[in-house]
This record gives structure tokens, C-alpha cells and sequence, in this order.
């Protein structure tokens, strides 16, 4: 019996098109309208800005626990702007600024971090589902949704987000398995930011890339720079394209970074050096993106500045509206509403009974 090797139809790619200096490779310019361009510059540092309000209301006990995305913008961001509305986008916990791309408003976001599952609600107009706590969970939801659009013929496709770290997931195998098999429209986007909370990418798989996991499973993959919003934009554009007309499901790794802590319950001091942040600082995708703008003559300090402005009074707004609302959210009676349509009788019963002690503890309050 010879040995012999077995020729695989797929080779893997790294994409990269700006350089960590901004430097554009012509040759592999994706052809982008100037407003698209500016649309996403907007929104990466709008993201960016969020994210620094929202640490500082946490800090501040204003809003409880959320994941920052610093760094992230030009990943999620180059993603999701090849959806079109009717797609669908099946976000994990750190989408905040894909999620408002999507039409979710500032203040829903602040909500839903503050506490409040009334923000956790998609835009009608979106046909998007809402955050995913449990890791890897959502690659399954999206799936099933995929595999539902093409038993409906329809040539909408499924985009979901997940990290290095839920490659780790059973969810995660299952998901790349069915969609493979069932060639099911849906393109898995994984920010690989180096850390799932304090395990590194080291430790999460001895695979090389976690983009040739992909062909396990019978599907393209392709690694990107996910500090290039160009780069990202152009690879998912072709997932994109190739789930929309019937050519299954396609993996795309954007090799990123999370300058920020996992979540503001952590302190990432005590597991990564600050070297590793500062190199990764290096490497912003906005300075990146703000250069190839300038060079283009699309964009100006002034412009720039600017828009700082009109993003801080828009970040302004939504903070007030949302701790207004949130003043009149919170009735504890709340968790009984939101699971059965009818509720049942033995939460009925706590029902009743929590409503008797609020009631009491109120008049006792009253009472001085
Ligand atoms: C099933 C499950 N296990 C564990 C957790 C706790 N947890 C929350 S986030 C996280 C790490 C996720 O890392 P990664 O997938 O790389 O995404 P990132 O947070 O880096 O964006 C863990 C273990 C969880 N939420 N769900």
C-alpha cells in the first residue's frame, strides 16, 4: 500500500490590505463608496467613544458589568456592514458597536448594562437576535436560522460573531458541522483577540490558525487582519457573496485584539503584560483607517474634530435618556412577566407573595 498525500481543495490566506502604518496595498483596494468609508469611520469611533463613556459610567456604579470592544472596531465593524437589513446578525456579548450599525440605539445598550433586559430588545426593522451570554451558544441559533432561510428559498444570509475562545465549545463544533453538511448560508466571523478572559490564544488550541478549522468542516476560511476594516470588510464581502448565492457556509478569523479588560469585572494586569497591550496599541485599526481616509482626501483633522463633537452630544443624549428611563424601570414584579405567557400557579403563588412583603416594606417606609 503507497503512502501518498491527499490533495485538499482549499489553501489558507492571510489578508491584509492597510498596513499597521497605514500604508494601502492598491493592488488589493476593496471598491468601497466614499460614503460607506465614512459611514464606517463614524461609526468605529462612535464605538470607540462608547465604550469610554460606558467604562466610566460603570466606574462610576451608574451601569453594572459590561465588555468593552476597544480595538475591535474595524473587526465587527467590517463585518456587519455587508449585511443588508433583512440579513440576519447573531451577535455574542461584545457586538455593542455591530449591534448599533444594526440600528440598536446607544440607549438600549446602556440599558441592557445597566441592568435591564427591556434594552436587550432587536430593532423591529432587524432581523437581528438579541446578545448571547452562554460562549458559542449563538453559532447554533445561527445555524438553525440559516438552514430556515434556505428551506424558504430566500437568498438572505446569517452572519454570527464569537471569539477565539468559543472554538473551544462543543456549540461551536456542532454549529461549523451542520452548516457544512447542510451547506447553510451563514458566514462564522470570529474576533480572535488574543484572550478568552485570561487564556491565551496559546492555550485555547495547538491548531496554527483557527481559520483553517474551517476546512474540517468543509468550508472556505480565510484569516484576516482584524485591525484592517478594509482587509475585514473585502474577505467578508466575498463570504458574504458566496452564502447569498447558494455556495454554504464560510469562516472568516479576524486576527484582533481587546485593549481593553474582558469585561469590567476583570483586571487584565494580572495575566498580560502591558508591552503586549502597547504593541497592540500600535496597531489601532482607527489611526490605520484615519490615514488611508487622509491619504484618499476623504477626511481632515477638522473634520475629525468635528465629528468628536457631534459624537460626544450624541452619547450625551443617549446617557440622559436612558438613565431617565431606567429611574422609571425595575419593578422587582418584573421577573414574573417576561417567561410563560401564562404564569403558572406556583409562581403565581410567589408572585402574590413578594407583592404582599413590597407592599408591606413600602408602608413600613412610610410609616418612618
Ligand atoms: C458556556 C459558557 N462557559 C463559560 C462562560 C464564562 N465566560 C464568559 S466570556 C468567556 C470567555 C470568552 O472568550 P472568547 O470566546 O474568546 O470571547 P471574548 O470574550 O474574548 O470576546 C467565558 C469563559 C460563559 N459565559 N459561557
Amino acid at each position: 500500500m503507497p503512502r501518498k498525500e491527499i490533495k485538499l481543495p482549499y489553501k489558507l490566506e492571510r489578508l491584509s490590505i492597510l498596513d499597521e502604518k497605514g500604508k494601502l496595498d492598491k493592488s488589493l483596494e476593496p471598491d468601497i463608496p466614499d460614503e460607506l468609508l465614512l459611514k464606517l469611520h463614524r461609526a468605529m469611533l462612535a464605538a470607540r467613544r462608547f465604550d469610554e463613556r460606558l467604562l466610566n459610567l460603570q466606574r462610576q456604579g451608574r451601569i453594572g458589568t459590561f465588555a468593552p470592544i476597544t480595538g475591535q472596531e474595524g473587526a465587527q465593524l467590517g463585518a456587519v456592514a455587508n449585511l443588508r437589513p433583512d440579513d440576519w446578525m447573531v451577535p455574542c456579548f461584545r457586538e455593542t458597536a455591530a449591534e448599533i450599525w444594526r440600528g440598536k440605539t446607544m440607549d438600549n445598550a446602556i440599558i441592557y448594562f445597566g441592568g435591564f433586559d427591556e434594552g436587550a430588545r432587536p430593532e423591529d426593522e432587524r432581523n437581528d437576535l438579541p446578545i448571547a451570554v452562554p460562549v458559542g451558544s449563538q453559532t447554533l441559533h445561527a445555524v438553525g436560522l440559516a438552514c430556515a432561510m434556505k428551506y424558504r428559498r430566500k437568498d438572505t444570509v446569517v452572519m454570527t460573531f464569537f471569539g477565539d475562545g468559543a472554538t473551544s465549545e462543543g456549540d461551536f463544533h456542532e454549529a461549523m458541522n451542520f452548516a457544512g453538511v447542510f451547506q447553510a448560508p451563514v458566514i462564522f466571523v470570529c474576533q480572535n483577540n488574543q484572550w478568552a478572559i485570561s487564556v491565551p490564544r496559546s492555550k485555547q488550541t495547538r491548531s496554527e490558525t483557527l481559520a483553517q478549522k474551517a476546512f474540517a468542516y468543509g468550508m472556505p476560511g480565510i484569516q484576516v487582519d482584524g485591525n484592517d476594516v478594509l482587509a475585514v470588510y473585502a474577505a467578508v464581502k466575498e463570504a458574504v457573496e458566496r452564502a447569498r448565492a447558494g455556495e454554504g457556509p464560510s469562516f472568516v478569523e479576524c486576527d484582533t485584539y481587546r485593549m481593553m479588560m474582558h469585561t469590567t469585572a476583570d483586571d487584565p494586569k494580572r495575566y498580560r503584560s502591558e508591552e503586549e497591550v502597547d504593541e497592540w496599541r500600535g496597531r489601532d485599526p482607527i489611526t490605520r483607517f484615519q490615514k488611508y481616509l487622509k491619504a484618499k482626501k476623504l477626511l481632515k483633522d477638522t473634520d475629525i474634530e468635528k465629528l468628536e463633537q457631534e459624537i460626544k452630544g450624541e452619547i450625551q443624549s443617549a446617557v440622559d435618556r436612558a438613565e431617565a428611563l431606567m429611574k422609571k424601570l425595575g419593578d422587582p414584579l418584573d421577573m414574573f412577566s417576561h417567561t410563560y405567557a401564562e404564569i403558572p400557579p406556583h409562581l403565581a403563588e410567589q408572585k402574590e407573595e413578594l407583592s404582599q412583603v413590597l407592599t408591606s416594606d413600602k408602608q413600613e417606609a412610610n410609616h418612618g
